[in-house]
């Protein structure tokens, strides 16, 4: 149950395990990791994905040659393990050019270059069969207010994302565009900052249906935001195409821990929600999303090659130990109970009758007139049972 198979679809940045941990303050602790082996590495483990940004696989600036042997090599590692390439991304955020931002410089020419790199890319992401092409826009955004007009970079920021949705609606790729919402870091100030701004942007696109969200564990805790609830709201948005998982323990700099390993709790109710958060014809519990279970993390700066592939390893049996936990919640008669003490199924219920007007709402004495809201105030909702249970589940209490 907590060995990992093809079928659980995990997947993995190479950018994750193959971190060498530079950081503001240090030098790399440990030597750069070839693709090839990842692949290898991480089929071993047993991923089902890698995705990668464009200068993950090919270094920036390499020569077209070279770009194709890269290439090919990288295809021959996916063709030996079977491991399949499901999403992909563009690097728009290290070289000194995009320094003040891609989409959403103001240099002109820097906006430019920008697009033709992502189209460069999104070419060899349908080659490679990607169906989700992420937009982590990091260095979208300022530290000075004056500095950059929201507004306009508002209209950059979707006149450039529109003309690459186009391209790939023109080209038949199938491909589908996820944005990934982040507050801060390396900007003072990043645009799209959390999941919502992002699903209000999508709203104002020309081309919006082909364009979702990629939320990540510790960008939306870092807002101070619950990640479960958000992504409950990209659910019923119907805009959850893509996600990363990883673990943040509070509002600070983007720590990317293993996943579960900052909130635990919310880990918990994140996998309840996405393997039970759909119901079923019989009223059985089904997944809600089924995407890829992306992990985007960084193996500790403490971590030898050995720690890398442990770290990798825990990712993934983190997740099928909370699936199984949240398995045995929802099989669990007393948890079916206080469900119901709470009134949890009882809000899929329209508050008003089918076809009830407003004008008959108005004429119904019971619902005011005569309702007593005093009594209504004395009802306890049984949370605290409800919350005691998921965590007594979660530690392998029940
Ligand atoms: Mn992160």
């Amino acid at each position: 149950m907590t060995q990992p198979t093809r079928e659980d679809r995990f997947s993995f940045g190479l950018w994750t395990v193959g971190w060498p941990a530079r950081d503001p303050f240090g030098d790399a602790t440990r030597p750069a990791l070839d693709p090839v082996e990842s692949v290898h590495r991480l089929a071993e483990l047993g991923a089902w994905g890698v995705t990668f940004h464009d200068d993950d696989l090919v270094p920036f600036g390499s020569p077209a040659g070279e770009r194709d042997r890269l290439i090919a090599r990288f295809r021959t590692a996916l063709d030996e393990t079977g491991v399949v390439v499901p999403m992909m991304t563009t690097n728009l955020f290290t070289h000194p050019v995009f320094k003040d931002g891609a989409f959403t410089s103001n240099d002109r020419g820097v906006r430019r270059f920008a697009l033709r790199k992502v189209l460069r890319n999104l070419d060899l992401a349908a080659e490679l069969g990607a169906s989700t092409y992420v937009f982590w826009g990091g260095r979208e955004g300022a530290e000075v207010d004056a500095g950059k007009d929201i507004r306009a970079a508002l209209d950059r920021y979707r006149e450039g994302v529109d003309l690459l949705a186009a391209y790939v609606k023109e080209q038949g790729y199938g491909i589908r565009f996820a944005i990934e919402p982040k507050p801060n870091e390396p900007r003072g100030d990043i645009l799209l900052p959390t999941l919502g701004h992002a699903l209000a942007f999508i709203a104002e696109l020309e081309h919006g249906d082909i364009v979702g969200v990629n939320p990540e564990v510790g960008h939306e805790q870092m807002a101070g935001l619950n990640y479960s609830a958000g992504i409950a709201q990209a659910l019923w948005a119907g805009k959850l195409f893509h996600l990363d998982l990883n673990g943040q323990r509070g509002i600070k700099y983007d720590q990317d821990l293993i996943f579960g390993h900052g909130d635990l709790i919310n880990a918990f109710s994140l996998v309840d929600l996405i393997e039970h958060g759909a119901p079923g014809p019989d009223g059985s519990t089904g997944p809600a999303y089924d995407g890829p279970r992306h992990f985007d993390y960084k193996p500790l700066r403490t971590e030898d090659a050995t720690g890398v592939w442990a770290s990798a390893a825990a990712n993934m049996r983190t997740y099928l130990l909370l699936r199984e936990r949240a398995a045995a919640f929802r099989a669990d008669p007393e948890v079916a109970q206080a469900l119901a003490t709470s009134g949890v199924a009882d809000l899929g219920r329209p508050t008003l009758n089918p076809g009830e007007t407003v004008a008959e709402l108005v004429a119904d004495r019971s619902a005011f007139e005569d309702y007593d809201a005093d009594k209504a105030g004395e009802r306890g909702y049984g949370y605290a049972r409800l919350g005691q249970l998921a965590v007594e589940h979660l530690m392998g209490a029940r």
